[in-house]
């Protein structure tokens, strides 16, 4: 990675370890930012740490996830967010005052900076030149306390732009062809950095909105430079003295990445990463139609995009809005983290003005912060949106994370936003689609999957603004620190203090609880929507690890694993490939925890979901050979004697299925401060131990 952006920022923070891919390194972090969902948990932990103030340079607690306050606990949990965020000296960004990624960009994020966020999408920040990534809320509670944040030092590949977007098409459409070809998985460690002449033609929130859906991609993290266009985005938000510029060096070094893909089942991905990675070396396919494919360069041509969609209900799967044309709409969504900027609600509302929203369709606009909300109000494109039909939504993630707005039975849902996991929604069976805004505001006119480019209308440019309106009104400064003493953290009683990590036994007496397949999510594993509420209860949410896959009739995940627990076992999960994608809630470990589940046995686990695993002592274990995964059975016993040993220095184990009567080995892949954490039972007691 030599002369890369990444080696550069990376180099500035390093505190421990050495720049080798592969190898682990601490960097110290300047900026962290929670949001609501996570950020009790963060703040209990922190609290829990002993720690008395932040550390960093800037932390920032936002409440965007949980707002609609059915019952009390959304509540509490902003009055407890906001006391403690004075207290420990960190700004509250009030509800309703905007999506943490989007308010983050606009108001905080700064070129050359680390931010860690408890919250996978933290790289939206990115776009502005921070090396931005997301993490569990333990391990950002720890870098509030001014603890260095651990990382495996990554590859780092190039992506290259080159030419100009056409008309209609936007860099919703770059990412969703980079995940055509990168796909969702098997990117684990690696930095996308964006290079090329076609970047200077992307505005900061268009970089953005590249880099938030970065985290589909499974990479660490995505990150562009920061040159003339960021300097203008910073003077537009009065933050000009922010701005440094940064490239990467024109000679810049960039790593090979190697997938394993299968010859017949992903040949289209093989054929994209043909045509887009002129580096690539594409292998034989083996016996059982492996193929290893190794690049470090891909280069899109945004002059040949077309408009893109990924089809239900994967962000992988990604199909042609040609293609898709004509399917009957039912639903359009507008915001999230991903496009929610000033510029895409402005084409929004240039498409439907004088128009209306068609019948057959229902229209919601979630602007993404209320800066961008009082733009549209003073300049009159809110009164268009409101006048063609739209349903206006607060600013926040709202029907993102399934609060709301969920699509009827079998129905067709268009949605701006970065993910389509099944069930997300809250409808059973949805048909979720992900789009640019352009083809969502079609869509919400045409009442079909229409490609914007055959609307009869000029394309809206929109200039952008050399004056963003700035209100941070609703942003609380933390108050000093001979003042904060006086403030008394409110908490109340649907608060519970998260439950600390416990050491590893001697010995693993497993049972295995659940046997799942690839690509499981968290959202799987511990689902949102209208659950979203027990977040800051860990003995309440943990009743529902892996609902959607309960079955009716069944005892639940939760009652078989505290009846295995009540037997003396402990819980195993078994998984597929990609085990844990998608989001950084550490509830998919804390509340599995809970239940007594102490060890994973994946063919692979993604990035954070590992570490939020590790942070709460339960053991992630990978198949040496995946063939093993299909001789085990959900309810088998797992045996691992010695297992305090393998933590501590073995680089395999070996697990006896004393149900089946067989042994099967698995990689230990852990890191020697993982290990120590493993050890100490989990990262608060190792914390704890390290600050004596
Ligand atoms: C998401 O988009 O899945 C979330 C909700 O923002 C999560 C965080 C959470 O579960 O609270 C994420 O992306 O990390
Ligand atoms: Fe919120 Fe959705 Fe973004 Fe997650 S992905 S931060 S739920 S808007």
């Amino acid at each position: 990675m030599r002369g890369t952006l990444t080696e550069k920022i990376l180099a500035d923070h390093l505190v421990d370890g050495e720049l080798t891919v592969g190898s682990e390194i601490g960097i110290r972090i300047d900026q962290t930012l929670t949001q609501d969902a996570t950020g009790t948990t963060a703040f209990g932990l922190f609290e829990a740490m002993g720690a008395p103030r932040v550390r960093t340079e800037l932390s920032v607690s936002y409440v965007d996830h949980n707002m609609a306050q059915f019952g009390p606990e959304n509540h509490n949990d902003h009055l407890y967010l906001q006391s403690v965020a004075a207290k420990v000296g960190a700004y509250h960004s009030r509800p309703g005052n905007g999506i943490c990624h989007q308010v983050h960009l606009e108001r905080f994020a700064t070129p050359g900076r680390t931010l860690l966020g408890s919250d996978s999408h933290t790289p939206t920040a990115g776009g502005m030149g921070a090396l931005a990534m997301g993490a569990g809320g333990l391990d950002v509670a720890v870098a509030m306390g001014g603890g260095a944040f651990y990382l495996t030092s990554p590859a780092v590949v190039a992506v290259e732009l080159q030419g100009r977007l056409g008309d209609w098409v936007v860099p919703k459409d770059i990412i969703l062809k980079l995940l055509s070809i990168l796909t969702t998985g098997g990117n684990v460690g690696a930095v996308v950095e964006y290079c090329g002449e076609g970047v200077a033609s992307l505005s900061v929130p268009a970089r953005a909105t590249c880099t938030n859906m970065g985290a589909e991609l499974g990479v660490t993290t995505s990150v562009f430079g920061a040159d003339e266009v960021t300097q203008a985005f910073l003077a537009a938000q009065g933050r000009s003295d922010q701005f440094t510029a940064l490239a990467a060096d024109a000679n810049a070094e960039y790593d090979r990445i190697t997938k394993h893909l299968h010859a017949e089942r992903d040949a289209a991905v093989i054929e994209n990463i043909r045509r887009h990675c002129p580096d690539a070396q594409i292998g034989r396919a083996d016996g059982d139609g492996t193929v290893e494919v190794s690049f470090s360069r891909v280069v899109i041509d945004l002059s040949d995009l077309a408009p893109l969609a990924a089809t239900p209900s994967s962000p992988g799967n990604v199909a042609a809005i040609a293609d898709l044309a004509g399917t009957k709409v039912d639903q359009v969504i507008i915001g999230s983290c991903t496009n929610s900027s000033l510029c895409d609600m402005m084409v929004v509302a240039a498409v439907l003005k004088g128009r209306k929203v068609h019948p057959r369709v229902e229209l919601g606009i979630a602007p993404g912060s209320r800066g961008v909300l009082k733009m549209l109000a003073d300049n009159g494109a809110l009164a268009d949106m409101v006048s063609a039909g739209a349903r206006i939504l607060e600013c926040g993630c709202g029907p993102c994370i399934g609060q709301g707005f969920s699509p009827g039975s079998d129905r067709v849902s268009l949605r701006t936003f970065n993910r389509n996991f099944a069930g997300r929604s809250g409808t059973k069976g949805d048909k979720v689609y992900l789009v640019s805004p352009e083809v969502a505001v079609a869509a919400a006119i045409t009442g079909e999957i229409t490609d914007p480019r055959r609307l009869d209308m000029k394309y809206p440019e929109i200039p952008e603004v050399a004056n963003f309106t700035i209100d941070d009104g609703m942003i609380i400064p933390p108050l000093p620190p001979d003042e904060a003493g006086r403030i008394e953290i409110i908490r109340g009683p649907t608060i519970v203090k998260p439950p600390a990590g416990k050491p590893l036994p001697e010995k693993i007496d497993g049972k295995v609880i659940i046997k799942v397949g690839d690509k499981i999510t968290t959202d799987h594993i511990m689902p949102a929507g209208t659950l979203l509420k027990l977040r800051s209860n860990v003995p309440e949410y943990a009743k529902h690890v892996f609902a959607p896959l309960n079955e009716p009739g069944r005892p639940t995940f939760a009652e078989r694993a505290t009846e295995a627990g009540q037997a003396g076992h402990a819980g195993v999960i078994v998984a597929g490939d990609s085990y844990g994608q998608g989001s950084s809630r550490e509830h998919a470990a804390l509340c599995p925890m809970y239940l007594g589940v102490r060890v994973v046995i994946a063919k692979a686990v993604e990035r954070i979901h590992q570490a939020n695993l590790v942070n709460f002592a339960i053991l992630p274990l990978t198949f040496a050979e995946s063939s093993d995964y299909d001789r085990i059975d959900a309810g088998d016993r797992l045996i691992i004697e010695d297992v305090a040993g393998a933590v501590a220095s073995a680089e395999t184990v070996t697990v006896h299925n004393a149900t089946q009567d067989f042994d099967f080995t698995c990689r230990v892949n852990l890191s020697g401060r993982q290990r120590k954490i493993l050890t100490a039972g989990g990262l608060l007691n190792y914390t704890r131990q390290a600050n004596g």
